[in-house]
């Protein structure tokens, strides 16, 4: 046999050795291609095979054959114990209780206003009312005039009213919505349309300037007050699940007549007065009227056929006497401990 076919057991020992002692994949590469690469040890053994002897080349194949075998082996199993190290090192440095409980997410939730609404919503759908929506940026006309409150009428001073430059205004009332609604759809006609209106009004623990009302109304023939007071102590009813004490008395608004204040005994204070009731026991919460004839007009609804109702329930104040809330100005407070407890 030619004598450096000899050496392929001496050779197959210092790779066997080199490969278990490689300290990385680095080392373990430069290795691999040393011994098994192109211009390799194995390669060059099997190029001398065609000048061994023939009676001697079966023998020679088989050691190199065996050669190539171990340094495979033994390269897998060093890169294996050198990845299996890896993870004890990680595992020392970065330990892990997997049994340790999770960290807990927080999950958002409905603001209280938006709650109640959505349940007065339900409420009014069951007795055949649509829900409306209308914008926050309106116009004189919708929010004043066709409302019976021209320009230079004393009613408008009761509303202050954020004016934008264009002209426009940040609405009163949702009381603009009912324009809208009487004229897109003709009677027989109920709807209601909770939202957002803005007052140019200093606050207080029972004022807001900004704030959220839903106004209702119902237009067909022959709609009187009574079908307006079933309404509001159904809601009532429903809302507080129980009969809550109210008062009637009138009241001036100039799109209404005859106009009311619907008044609920203070849940706060239970009526014997405190900051959100003024100290009265009462808590102005619902105005309520059958609609001006001129309002009909102004929606092209002919008053000598058609009659109708409406109301603007304070909805911040709503959700204070259902819940207890002591002061309007938490709502918006951004305050997350009062806004969990709902
Ligand atoms: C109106 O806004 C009328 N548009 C309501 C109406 C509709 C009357 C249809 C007749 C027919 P008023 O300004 O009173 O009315 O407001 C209605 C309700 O909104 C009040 O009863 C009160 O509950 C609530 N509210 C009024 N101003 C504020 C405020 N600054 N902060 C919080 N709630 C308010």
């Amino acid at each position: 046999m030619l004598e450096t076919l000899e050496t392929i057991g001496s050779t197959q020992a210092e790779a066997l050795q080199a490969i278990a002692n490689a300290p990385d994949d680095a080392v373990l590469e430069a290795l691999r291609v040393a011994y098994l690469g192109k211009k390799g040890h194995v390669k060059q053994f099997y190029a001398l095979l065609g000048k061994v002897p023939p009676e001697q080349k079966a023998e020679a194949g088989q050691r190199i054959n065996a050669l190539r075998d171990a340094v495979e082996t033994a390269l897998s199993e060093r890169k294996s114990a050198l990845q299996a190290n890896r993870y004890a090192d990680l595992a020392d440095k970065e330990w892990l209780d997997v049994t340790a409980p999770g960290l807990r997410q927080s999950r958002g939730r409905l603001h209280p206003i938006t709650q109640i609404q959505y349940e007065i919503e339900d409420i009014f759908r069951s007795m055949g009312f649509d829900v409306f929506d209308g914008p926050q940026v309106e116009d004189d006309y919708h929010n004043f005039e066709a409302l019976n409150i021209p320009a230079d009428h004393p009613a408008r001073d009761m509303q202050d009213t954020f004016w934008l430059t264009n002209g426009r205004l940040l609405r009163t009332h949702t009381s603009s919505v009912q324009i809208r609604a009487m004229q897109q759809h003709k009677p027989p006609l109920r709807g209601i349309s909770p939202g957002r209106v803005y007052r140019y009004e200093a606050t207080d623990a029972s004022h807001e300037n900004t704030f959220y009302q839903v106004e209702g109304l119902m237009v067909d023939k022959d709609i009187s007050v009574a079908h307006l007071i079933y309404v509001m102590k159904k809601l009532l009813r429903e809302i507080f699940q129980k009969d809550v004490e109210v008062r009637l008395r009138p009241g001036f608004f100039p799109f209404v007549e005859p106009g009311f204040e619907l008044d609920i005994a203070c849940l706060i204070c239970s009526g014997s007065g405190c900051a959100v009731c003024k100290h009265e026991g009462w808590v102005e919460l619902l105005p309520c009227g059958a609609i001006h004839p001129n309002v009909l007009r102004h929606c092209n609804i002919d008053p000598e056929v058609y009659t109708g109702f409406a109301f603007g329930l304070g909805l911040n104040r709503l959700v204070m006497m259902r819940y207890g809330i002591n002061d309007i100005r938490h709502f918006q407070s951004g305050n997350l401990a009062f806004l969990e407890q709902f």
